[in-house]
């Protein structure tokens, strides 16, 4: 466990915290991902059971993945725009800052009288009044589950699911560099208390829409391979996205169907925006991505980490380009002068 400079609690003092508060609203980040919404929601359902009225916030109204439709709660949630709620205590879990969760629930955040983050994100400053930040949880759900512990209240059934869709889907299916011995423990933990790993990946893995598929058959096409195939660049273009009927959230898997490809290191998805062109990077072994997409202006996971450029696509490809092929071809002379 390394908690962050920036953690100045434990989450024995972020139950303590709300457990002194009512009326909490739980927000995520932007592009939420199985471990965004299986966070919020764990939380959701336990402070409910400790007797707190508690709101559900996107952090944008965009549409959400299929998968996240069962989760106990889902269907409470409200974009952070909409919500005009009271917010006695603003949790944001899953996102370090403010730009994470959007200008919408950004500025729920700022009338809220009380602030925490709960996430594994490291971030160079802390902007809540509490935060717990550790890079070395898997998940954030992972520290939603030891918190539950901490709040007092039983590990139900309805819990366990989301923090198991959470764990589940930040691990890549239990199969990602951050996959330990933890994690598992936590994971039979879920499922000792009613989370069935079957019935939750069949939702979130087993519905892939046809607009999704063909979108993946553009990404190829795009494809190009960079240092003899150690890096794979692609891009969708907003064409791409309203020809085959894709949303935003079709786009999350692809960057991974990159990295799957034999001998690729570094994957690269570009996702044009119009006005901003979103991009992926995923990393197979040893090289940083967050490193990268810190040049970029953002951020992430040493293998898993997204940035955002307010470029043309065609130049947005080139200044990507150039940047995995200095991080992956230079690399590949280090290592083969060892
Ligand atoms: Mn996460």
């Amino acid at each position: 466990m390394t908690v962050t400079p920036q953690t100045n609690t434990t989450l024995d003092g972020i139950a303590e915290a709300l457990l002194t508060h009512d009326d909490i609203c739980i927000c995520g980040h932007v592009s939420p991902d199985g471990d965004c919404i299986g966070s919020q929601l764990a939380l959701r359902a336990a402070l409910i059971q400790a007797g707190k009225r508690v709101s559900v916030l996107l952090a944008k109204d965009d549409p959400t993945d299929v998968g996240f439709r069962f989760l106990p709660g889902f269907d409470q949630m409200v974009p952070a725009r909409a919500f005009t709620g009271p917010c006695g205590a603003f949790v944001q879990v899953d996102a370090p800052d403010a730009k994470r969760i959007g200008e919408d629930a950004a500025r729920l955040r700022e009338r809220a009288p009380f602030t925490i983050t709960i996430d594994h994100h490291a971030a160079p400053e802390r902007q809540t009044d509490l935060s717990y930040t550790d890079p070395d949880a898997a998940a954030t759900a992972l520290l939603i589950w030891q918190l539950v512990a901490h709040l007092g209240v039983s590990r139900t059934a309805d819990i366990a699911t989301c923090a198991y869709a959470g764990l589940m889907t930040d691990t890549g299916r239990f199969q990602h560099q951050n996959t330990d011995a933890t994690v598992f423990k936590a994971a039979c933990e879920m499922v000792d208390a009613g989370a069935d790993p079957a019935a939750i990946a069949s939702e979130f893995f087993q519905r892939r829409t046809m607009a999704s598929i063909q979108l993946e058959a553009r990404c190829i096409e795009h494809m190009e391979l960079l240092c003899e195939g150690q890096a794979a660049l692609s891009f969708v273009t907003h064409d791409d996205l309203e020809s085959v009927g894709a949303t935003k959230a079709d786009c999350e898997q692809l960057v991974n169907v990159l990295r799957s490809i034999d001998g690729v290191r570094v994957a690269a998805m570009l996702r044009d925006e119009g006005r901003q062109v979103r991009g992926s990077f995923r990393a197979k072994d040893d090289i940083d991505v967050a490193a990268l997409a810190r040049r970029f202006g953002g951020g992430g996971h040493t293998a898993a980490a997204g940035f955002t450029l307010h470029d043309p696509l065609d130049k947005a490809i080139r200044r990507v380009r150039r940047a995995v092929e200095g991080a992956v071809c230079a690399g590949a002379c280090e290592k083969a002068a060892d």
